[in-house]
């Protein structure tokens, strides 16, 4: 049964936007009427026949026609007519301060505006101010509410994406020559596979000119709880980036404290309390003297530790490890000697073979694996077997012609609903590398996805299972399995896993990468890469397995090709 406010907000919403869209004043008037008599109505509306509606002020016969169709049916024609021409991005603008309907109006009027990114741009452009009503100071709340907005979503960016506006804070805050130190700290600097804000730490003896650098970043919205070591400001999109300023003394206790993470400090603080000692952003101190603060090697070794790598920060285990000086020694990008995971213009890729390899020999790698699509993947034009044994003729006579790489002919072959692959066991036997993918039907139930997975990696010639969970970071959930169990098998028919290396995928996770290790099973970091240049994204699968605590030995493409083959 629809409860009162829902019936009141259709009614405001079509209120709101028949105003937008320039209705008459006594129709727009007569929806909100209606709207705040059944939000006042003491009983739900929905009990009520039409007459019994007709008889509350404010709404008349032509009204409680259309409540009772609402109640009745759930929608309202005219309603839904109306939001067809008024996306709801529009209509979001409304809750915007100072923007009531009759702006808004004004604004689509007279600016191309569809949503919020472009009442952003548009007000960036100075192009509202000039708008009859609106003013300069009008059209910074606006740009200032909009970025606050989409930060309190809690919206995340991924590593990528921070790292390319890292990149250009760090280049413009270098500018200023009082800058003796900077770092980027936080979830950054531990490669967190997504980043909810940025974190940075300058060294300087005098914070000042440091601070005024910041606030002239270019892409700067607002700048918020400016004091005199410490900043933040929320950038054009809604990121938002926090800068501490401390001199070099303190540097060292810093970028630990704020490179965290928050669980890996506390247990930091445990350990100096348990010493009698006091540690905090500006060094380790026992009573009155500094024992440590200008590197995080002094603090960590008067902790009775040794420096270790950020992705390790997450109190899983590292601080243990370190006291007992068992950390792992982790995977390093230039220690993968092959990337056995690419695509060509066989399929959905925009490179050929040759392009391809240029590209591999460049960044100095050994060997690389074609692995198009097989045919199930119809929209990637995927391979039958007569085009596989084509494109396998092809990666021969071009890698004989190859010096400094070597091409290994293989399958990104798709797993189908029962378990069972989208090529003939004998093609796939004829093959160097399969590389053997879930694509459609992720949402299976985790009975019948564990048991797909594990007859595929049971399958003799499949060598690794690919982007093992399907998951798109902020766009599809992973699908669910028993990992245990598939990690057991995998383990026991030495099946591989992968670290699938583009920004949205990273499959495995770090606990997933993790756990393979626990299991003693094996990893494949490795691109995708579907163009050269993303051959470069090898890097980020890098990260995601140093968080899992990987090393060079977990690790297939660390070997050299003649070794690769497990079984
Ligand atoms: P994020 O931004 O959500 O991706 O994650 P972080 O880890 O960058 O978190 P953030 O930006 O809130 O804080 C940066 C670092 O500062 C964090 O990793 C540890 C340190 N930190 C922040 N607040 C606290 C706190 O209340 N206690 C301790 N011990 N450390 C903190
Ligand atoms: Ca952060
Ligand atoms: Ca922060």
């Amino acid at each position: 049964m629809m409860q009162n406010e829902e019936v009141a907000k259709v009614l405001d919403e079509i209120g709101d936007m028949l105003e937008v869209g320039g209705e008459n004043f006594f129709r727009v008037r007569a929806y909100r009427n209606a709207a705040r008599s059944v939000r006042d109505q003491p009983v739900a509306v929905a009990e009520l026949s039409p007459q019994q509606l007709d008889e509350i002020p404010g709404i008349g016969a032509d009204l409680a026609g259309k409540i009772s169709t609402l109640i009745k049916t759930g929608e309202l024609p005219l309603h839904r007519e109306l939001a067809e021409k008024f996306p709801p991005a529009l209509l979001e603008l409304r809750d915007l301060p100072g923007l009531g309907p009759k702006r808004l109006k004004l604004l689509i009027d007279h600016l191309d505006i569809h949503g919020k990114d472009d009442l952003e741009r548009e007000a960036r452009a100075g192009k509202l101010r000039k708008l009859r009503g609106f003013g300069a100071k009008m059209e910074e709340r606006i740009l200032e509410s909009l970025a606050r907005r989409e930060h309190a979503a809690g919206k995340r960016i991924s590593y990528v994406e921070a790292a390319r506006i890292a990149e250009r804070l760090v280049a413009h805050l270098r500018k200023c020559r009082a800058v003796e130190q900077l770092e980027v700290a936080g979830s950054f600097r531990r490669r967190r596979e997504t980043v909810g804000d940025l974190d940075l730490l300058a060294a300087a003896a005098r914070a000042d000119p440091v601070m005024k650098q910041f606030a002239a970043f270019p892409d700067v919205i607002t700048v918020t709880g400016a004091g005199e070591t410490k900043a933040s400001l929320v950038l054009r999109g809604g990121l938002q980036v926090d800068l501490r300023v401390v001199p070099q003394a303190s540097f060292g206790a810093a970028l630990l404290y704020f490179t965290g993470s928050k669980s890996h400090n506390v247990h930091l603080r445990r350990i100096a309390q348990a010493r009698g000692f006091l540690l905090n952003e500006y060094g380790l101190f026992r009573g009155r003297s500094t024992i440590a603060g200008k590197t995080e090697e002094q603090v960590y070794k008067a902790l009775g530790l040794t420096w270790m790598p950020p992705e390790l920060r997450e109190d899983r285990g590292e601080v243990e490890a370190a006291q007992s000086g068992r950390l792992p020694n982790l995977l390093s990008r230039n220690e993968l000697r092959g990337d056995l995971h690419t695509h060509s213009t066989y399929t959905d890729g925009r490179a050929s073979i040759e392009e391809m390899a240029r590209k591999a020999a460049e960044m100095g790698l050994e060997y690389f694996a074609v692995t198009d699509h097989s045919r199930r993947i119809a929209m990637a034009h995927g391979l039958d077997p007569k085009r596989l044994r084509e494109q396998g003729r092809a990666i021969e006579r071009i890698g004989g012609s190859l010096r400094g790489v070597k091409l290994l002919r293989g399958i990104e072959v798709d797993i189908l609903e029962d378990g069972s692959l989208d090529l003939p066991d004998g093609v796939l036997a004829e093959l160097d590398w399969v590389v053997a993918c879930v694509h459609y039907k992720l949402e299976q139930n985790p009975r019948d996805m564990t048991r797909r997975l594990i007859k595929a990696i049971r399958n003799p010639n499949v060598d690794v299972i690919g982007h093992p969970s399907g998951r798109l970071i902020g766009h599809r959930e992973p699908s669910e399995f028993d990992l245990a169990e598939v990690l057991r098998v995998a383990h026991e028919e030495r099946c591989a896993l992968e670290v699938n290396s583009q920004p949205d995928r990273l499959d495995l996770t770090d606990t997933a990468c993790m756990a393979a290790k626990h299991a003693g099973v094996k990893l494949v970091v490795s691109s995708d890469a579907h163009s050269p240049r993303d051959f470069e994204l090898l890097e980020y699968g890098v990260n995601q397995a140093r968080r899992g605590w990987i090393e060079a030995d977990d690790v297939l493409n660390t070997r050299p090709l003649k070794s690769l083959r497990q079984r």
